[in-house]
Parts: structure tokens; C-alpha cells; sequence
């Protein structure tokens, strides 16, 4: 009979996934403990256009997320290593769907019901947008596991950018501020999702020939440009109407960077930090107006509020 084996966590064949484990589980959070709610005077004194942005970016997000949160996370579990590597996608799944969750509870605190359908439609019917997901959805389902890490990681550190540009903007100036700490709490995650899976796919990396390395880097540059052209347009469409549209190809590009440095390849694009707006990079290390001395896991989280025990606690 085949042995089935129990994990043994005091037996760590790679402690990055143990360190990777503790390090998500401490950031743990769920989107309906933001108080979203406080940002609806911002909201209703943003004009339409605007509006219509965030709400379109947000569709956007929620479809990357709902791909990860399935086939992506599905695909990169057929190739682990380590035993471990199982317990830190099952969590990375989970938080996926918070992620994808986020949004609507972000959307059912805005908008109408109406305005909800309508966001869906267009994120569902969006070409640019299918397309993006068509590419790495393509990549999962054919790829090899070197591919599909490549794949998750462009996902998770380039191609969120030009949507997570808005609400750090917003941010940056002190508007949507509780909405902007959904999404950095999201950032956090996919920061460390980058990072863990970047790492794993150079493992894999440095076993393979010199010839095998430069055919498999070859296939990462085409890919990250294939999805590079199709940001440039998709930021076109969102951002030409409200003119950010250079600032937001800029900060795509210096993600690119970061998502290639995950991988540990050489950056492609001539674009720093210091080059990005500056209003972004505001929002990027702001804190919100909810600073909870008592809760680690992030600036805007409301811990649960807890009554005092009483005697009749005790009475069942
Ligand atoms: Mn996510
Ligand atoms: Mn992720």
C-alpha cells in the first residue's frame, strides 16, 4: 500500500517557506473590517469622470484577482518543491478571494446595485482586458512551471500597476483614504506573493543549462513586452480621458523592473523611482487616519470590538 505522509512542520526541507508562512499569516485581514464607509463624502464629491475611473480600475482588479485566486494558484501547486510550498499557496489561494472580495465590498459601499452590474459588464467585455487575462490564463493551462511562475509574477508585480496607480493617486492626497488601505493591505500581499514565488522560480532557474537559462530569459522578455503593449493601451483607455496617462505608463514600467528583479533578471526599462509622481510615491508610504496602536496587521484595520466578560458568560 502506497505510505500517505503527514506534514511535519519541526522537519523544514526550506525555512524562506516557513519564514513565507509566518509572514502572510501575520498580515492576515479581511476586507469587510475596512472602514470603507468613512470615505463616502470623497466619493460623492468626485466628478463623474473620476468615478468612472476608479470604478473601471477596480473591475479590472477584481479580474486579476478572481485568476489568481483559481487557475493561477491551481497551476503553480502542481510544481512545489517543498511539502511546505502546498501550505503557503493554500494560503496565497485564500487571500486571493479576500482580494477579488474586496472590490465588491469596496463597490456595494459606493455604488448602486445598477452601477455594480455595469462595472461587472464592462470588466467582463473589456478587450484589453480579456486579453491580459487570456495571456497568463494561457500560461497556466499550457505552460511549464518555470512559465507559470514567470507568469504569476508578472501578474502580481507589473500588471496590478496600472490600476493600482489610482487609489495610491487618491491617497497621495489625502482623498479615498480608507479605500486606498484595501488596497495597500492587497499590495502587502502581492508584495510578498512576488517575492516568494520570484524565489522559487530561481531555484528552478539555476538548475537549468546556460542554453535552457537564455531560452527561458528570451521567453520572459517577449512575454513581459507582449503584456507591456497591451498595458500601454489599456492605460490609454482609462487615463487619456483624465490625462495621467504618461505618469501611469511610468510607473509601469518601473513595476516592470521590479517584477523582472523578483525573477532576478536584469531590468528592461531606464525608469527609477525618483522618476515617479511624486503624489503616487505619497500614497505609497502613506499611513491612514485609523492608526490602531494595538493591531500589527496593518494602518487602517479595525480590530473587532470585544465586550467585557460578565458572569452570565458563564451560564449555558
Ligand atoms: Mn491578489
Ligand atoms: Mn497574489
Amino acid at each position: 500500500m502506497e505510505q500517505y505522509n503527514a506534514i511535519n512542520w519541526n522537519e523544514i526541507e526550506d525555512m524562506v517557506d516557513k519564514a513565507t508562512y509566518e509572514k502572510l499569516t501575520s498580515q492576515f485581514w479581511l476586507s469587510t473590517r475596512m472602514p470603507v464607509s468613512k470615505d463616502l463624502s470623497d466619493w460623492r464629491s468626485l466628478p463623474s469622470i473620476e468615478k468612472r475611473l476608479v470604478e473601471r480600475v477596480f473591475g479590472g482588479l477584481t479580474l486579476l484577482d478572481t485568476l489568481q485566486s483559481r487557475d493561477g494558484v491551481q497551476a503553480l501547486r502542481k510544481n512545489v518543491r517543498t511539502e511546505l510550498e502546498l501550505d503557503v499557496l493554500n494560503n496565497i489561494q485564500f487571500m486571493e478571494s479576500e482580494h477579488a472580495r474586496s472590490y465588491s465590498s469596496i463597490f456595494s459601499t459606493l455604488n448602486t446595485p445598477r452601477e455594480i452590474t455595469e462595472i461587472f459588464q464592462w470588466t467582463n467585455s473589456n478587450e484589453l482586458l480579456q486579453k491580459k487575462a487570456k495571456i497568463i490564463n494561457d500560461i497556466y493551462k499550457d505552460g511549464n512551471h518555470l512559465e507559470q511562475k514567470v507568469a504569476s509574477v508578472f501578474l502580481e508585480s507589473f500588471l496590478f500597476y496600472s490600476g493600482f496607480y489610482t487609489p495610491l493617486y487618491y491617497l497621495g492626497k489625502s482623498q479615498l483614504i480608507n479605500v486606498a488601505e484595501v488596497i495597500k493591505m492587497i499590495l502587502r500581499d502581492e508584495s510578498v506573493h512576488g517575492t516568494y514565488i520570484g524565489y522559487k522560480f530561481k531555484l528552478g532557474f539555476n538548475e537549468l543549462s546556460k542554453t535552457e537559462q537564455d531560452k527561458m530569459q528570451t521567453w520572459a522578455y517577449n512575454l513581459l513586452y507582449e503584456l507591456y503593449e497591451n498595458e500601454i493601451k489599456y492605460t490609454e483607455l482609462l487615463y487619456d480621458e483624465i490625462g495621467w496617462t504618461e505618469d501611469v505608463k511610468l510607473f509601469l514600467r518601473y513595476n516592470a523592473n521590479k517584477a523582472l528583479m523578483n525573477l532576478g533578471l536584469s531590468p528592461l526599462f531606464p525608469d527609477h523611482r525618483d522618476d515617479v509622481n511624486p503624489i503616487v510615491l505619497n500614497g505609497l508610504s502613506t499611513g491612514t487616519a485609523n492608526q490602531d496602536f494595538f493591531s500589527q496587521v496593518g494602518n487602517g484595520y479595525l480590530m473587532s470590538i470585544v465586550e467585557d466578560m460578565n458572569d452570565d458568560d458563564y451560564d449555558y
